[in-house]
């Protein structure tokens, strides 16, 4: 029996490894270009659709990193020699990044697990802790939270966003923000999870930012796609829904929000980590975002979306290079929160500084449910391969965060509170 039970234990351990991605060979590699010419070759360059891009500008002296497979390795050198592009290559070998990253984990979990409370942020949590979490909240603070379910993630997990209000007034402005949209991105939930814990567990500390602003936070917005990171495939960015004729799976959920959806810098392949969707609005995610948003859109005056990595704080337009009419403020705004950060973040329009890319949420916010002000807020990359940022850099990267979030927040209570009462 003893025998029998052994086996099957190790049978499923097997199973749980065996399908894991392995990635033996892959190479990461980083470009900064010196002068136009050579931008314009890593724009040529990065289209490639087996290349997956980690970060990129379009800003002469910023890094594009990005990661290639072995069978496309030797190719992509002998372009580079052609081009004359000096590079530098930043991981030999990723799978050995993605051991090293396995073995901090543990190690940060057995320091966690030593101290009080839920959450440590000296480690990055699953989903189930995080939704665990986020429910232990409502039963700790009923007076000022409440979970709103807005619907389920395409293999069946809740999506839900937590409403942080003081109560009073309905019609107070509110605050969107969320987190964990591009699942290998793990520094964004821990950040927005840290927002949470400092406006509930730190209420009275706090109470300047939820006495008159109303809060609505989701941590995971595409959770199938984070937990896949954590047990399958370490660099998965899109969602885990499965596409018609092919067995590529997933739709990048920051371009398949319906504003201009699939004009440009998106892509119509699945196979592709910047797969539009079949549709706007083809996944459950980004579908009851949209709808929750709408609902409660009158209220929103302003929305945060949180990726990593490369320090940028962009706002639109991501779908034209034209500005918005208002860029002026989105520009004084980001520059203010960006003085509690050393001002180490590049300030811009997703397109200006980054690249065109159509579909994103923040253009969605901003075009379509009529919320001005809305970013999104590139974090800090760290570790070997920009994703792997320590876990013991976690607590000062959520805190200096959580500063600028407290900066954008006084903007809005200067703007709309303080004027009104100057109105009436
Ligand atoms: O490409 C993205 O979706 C974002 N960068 S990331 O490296 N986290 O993938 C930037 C999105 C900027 N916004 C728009 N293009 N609308
Ligand atoms: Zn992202």
């Amino acid at each position: 029996m003893f025998r029998i039970t052994s086996l099957f234990i190790i049978s499923l351990l097997y199973l749980s490894f065996a399908y894991q991605d392995d990635y033996s060979g892959y190479k990461v590699y980083q470009i900064v270009p010196n002068n136009e010419d050579e931008l314009k070759t890593i724009q040529i360059l990065i289209k490639h659709p087996q290349m997956d891009v980690w970060t990129s500008s379009k800003l002469i002296g910023h890094p594009t990193v990005f990661m290639v497979p072995p069978t496309i390795d030797y190719r992509l050198r002998s372009s580079l020699r052609v081009n004359n592009l000096p590079y530098d290559t930043l991981i030999e070998d990723v799978q050995s990044t993605v051991v090293n990253e396995k073995h901090e984990q543990a190690a940060a979990r057995r320091i966690a697990s030593k101290q009080n409370g839920l959450l440590t942020f000296k480690q990055y949590e699953r989903f189930d802790t995080i939704t665990w979490f986020l429910r232990n909240l409502t039963n700790l603070y009923p007076d000022i939270v409440q979970l709103i379910n807005i619907g389920k993630s395409y293999e069946g997990r809740d999506l839900e966003v937590l409403k942080i209000s003081s109560g009073g007034n309905e019609d107070k402005p509110a605050i969107f923000i969320d987190g964990g949209m591009h699942a290998r991105e793990w520094i964004s939930p821990a950040t927005v999870l840290y927002i949470i814990s400092q406006l509930v567990e730190n209420y009275s500390e706090n109470s300047a930012l939820t006495d008159n602003i109303d809060w609505y936070i989701i941590p995971v917005i595409n959770p199938d796609g984070y937990e896949y990171t954590h047990t399958m495939s370490r660099f998965w960015r899109k969602t885990r829904s499965v596409n018609l004729n092919t067995y590529c799976r997933g739709t990048d959920p920051n371009r398949n929000f319906d504003f201009h959806w699939n004009e440009v810098g998106a892509s119509s392949d699945p196979c592709d980590e910047i797969f539009a969707g079949s549709d706007a609005f083809s996944e459950r995610e980004t579908d009851a975002l949209s709808n929750f948003v709408l609902g409660v859109k009158q209220n929103i005056k302003l929305y945060l979306t949180f990726h990593s990595y490369g320090e940028y704080l962009l706002y639109p337009w991501g779908y034209t290079s034209a500005l918005p009419h208002d860029f002026f403020e989105l520009e004084t705004v980001a520059r203010r929160a960006n003085a509690v950060a050393n001002k180490r973040y590049t300030v811009g329009s997703s397109t200006n500084v980054l690249y065109s890319a159509a579909g994103g949420s923040d253009d969605w916010f901003k075009g379509v449910a009529g919320v001005n002000l809305s970013y999104t807020i590139e974090l800090p990359g760290g570790g070997l391969s920009g994703f792997d940022l320590p876990p013991s850099r976690i607590d000062e990267v959520v805190q200096e965060t959580f500063e600028m979030v407290k900066v954008f927040a006084g903007y809005i209570q200067e703007k709309f509170l303080y004027n009104r009462f100057l109105l009436h």
